[in-house]
């Protein structure tokens, strides 16, 4: 199973993000985002594919087993929580992700949901704060895209 996203916003953030699943049942998550600023920038699945009002209307990170924010690593986690990526210096992220929590097929599928990229970086639920375990505190959403299924 393969999958796609696009990431837009109402700046100049974009992206392309491939996802795929293994026999393992893993999912890689690879993919390059442009026109950030250098640095950590939170990576999340959001709950809906719905674009309505912009980025916002995706809704919150995608938790079906309703736990707190955490890091991709981490036991508490959303299944959405997919941690940082890391821009370089002229503002472009490639990054790699192997992740054993989110899944392409069944009642858990992601596909339909929608990718975000945040303003900032996610604390992965270690700030200290309320906001942490819910959010990161990981800022405005930049650029976002549905995931939807892929031409293989
Ligand atoms: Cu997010
Ligand atoms: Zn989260």
């Amino acid at each position: 199973m393969k999958a796609i996203c696009v990431l837009k916003g109402s700046g100049e953030v974009t992206g392309t993000v491939n996802l795929e699943q293994a026999e393992d049942g893993s999912v890689t998550v690879k993919g390059c985002i442009t026109g950030l600023t250098p640095g950590k920038h939170g990576f999340h699945v959001h709950a809906y594919g719905d674009n309505t009002n912009g980025c916002i209307s995706a809704g919150p990170h995608y938790n079906p087993f309703n736990k707190k924010h955490g890091g991709p690593d981490d036991v508490e986690r959303h299944v959405g929580d997919l941690g940082n990526v890391v821009a370089d210096n002229s503002g472009k992220a490639k990054f790699e992700i192997k992740d054993k929590m989110l899944s392409l097929s069944g009642e858990l599928s992601i596909i339909g949901r929608t990718l975000v990229i945040h303003e900032k970086e996610d604390d992965l639920g270690k700030g200290g704060d309320e906001e942490s375990t819910r959010t990161g505190n990981a800022g405005g959403r930049l650029a976002c895209g549905v995931i939807g299924i892929a031409n293989a």
